[in-house]
């Protein structure tokens, strides 16, 4: 069985096991998640919880939420290969959320793909969850690396896809990370290495909001997220509306059809706080403050814009 995107993959992978004997390449079961609901019901489900997420808190990073959350319904329903029953299949895509503050995002995902069970919910951000304000790998399944010291999940990443090619696994690596993180320099050593590397299993996303904590990204290293420049330094670089889910998801199917050994990398512009118009308007976004009565105002204006 080949991957259907990704042709480029050792055909010695085809006959590989990992120590208990089972094939890296049994097909997985897509039962529960590829099912007839929409990608665009799928993001609307997971801004739903994110809301809910951040009423049970009174707080919570919800601009980025909203805002990938149509990323995250196509990745995970659309792209990635991975078992909700069983996080850590060796066979598994790889996901990593560089963003350890953008958790409450992924969380909302993992509980659309039944990675996560939904009564958790109500536990996000207290003591003993698997839900903490910031993603920790040792916490929660489907948390592939904990996240949020910037600037580091793509070399983590360049690490994974080597070490993963090395086994002989097919699995490709998603590296979730920020605008913010393109102003680091350590991003920059693993988009080279990435490079020397020829890592065709390796695909970044970028969410370009345009917002960091001090301000609007433009007004700091804008230039870093254009494609020029990440083809530039040997990438295959596309760049799309991040809310537009076709679009989106064209850019996974040609990234993860492409031929070149070379890592790829999927800019996508964003808007924060997107389907809830009186918080897309708020000046300071990357940690909106709401109103206790106004998480119930956030949800319904999302239901009356939810697709038909
Ligand atoms: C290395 C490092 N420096 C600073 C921070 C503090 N910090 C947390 S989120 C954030 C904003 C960075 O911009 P971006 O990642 O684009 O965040 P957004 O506002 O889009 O959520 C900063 C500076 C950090 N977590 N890690
Ligand atoms: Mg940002």
């Amino acid at each position: 069985m080949f991957r259907k995107f990704h042709p480029c993959f050792d055909v010695l992978a085809l006959s590989v096991a990992n120590p208990e004997g089972e094939e890296i390449m049994t097909p997985p079961d897509r039962s529960g998640r590829r099912s007839n609901v929409s990608l665009e019901e799928r993001a609307l489900n997971i801004r739903r919880k994110a809301l809910r997420m951040g009423e049970i808190q009174g707080q919570g990073y919800i601009g980025q939420a909203l805002g990938i959350a149509d990323v995250l319904a196509a990745t995970y329903f659309h792209a990635l290969e991975y078992r909700p029953d069983d996080p850590e299949w060796e066979g598994r895509d790889r996901f990593l959320l560089s963003i350890g503050h953008y958790a409450i995002a992924l969380y909302a995902a993992l509980m659309e793909a039944g990675v996560l069970p939904e009564e958790e919910i109500e536990t996000y951000g207290m003591d003993d969850s698997r839900m903490p304000m910031s993603g920790m790998a040792s916490y929660t399944p489907g948390m592939e690396i904990t996240g949020g010291s910037l600037g580091h999940g793509l070399g983590i990443a360049v690490g994974m896809a080597m070490g993963l090619r090395r086994k002989g696994n097919p699995a490709l690596v998603y590296n979730l990370m920020s605008d913010g993180e393109l102003g680091e320099g350590s991003t920059w050593e693993a988009v080279m290495s990435a490079v020397q590397w020829k890592l065709d299993n390796l695909i970044c996303i970028v969410d370009f909001n345009n917002q960091q904590a001090d301000g609007p990204t433009r007004d700091a290293l804008a230039v870093a997220a254009e494609p020029p420049k990440w083809e530039a330094f040997g990438w295959h670089a596309q760049e799309v509306d991040g809310n537009d889910m076709d679009a989106v998801v064209a850019a996974l199917d040609a990234a993860r059809a492409l031929a070149e050994p070379k890592p790829r990398v999927i800019i996508c512009n964003t808007t924060m706080c997107k389907g809830v118009d009186f918080l897309e308007r708020r000046e300071i976004t990357h940690f909106v403050r709401v109103e206790p009565d106004e998480w119930s105002k956030a949800l319904a204006v999302l239901e009356e814009g939810k697709p038909q």
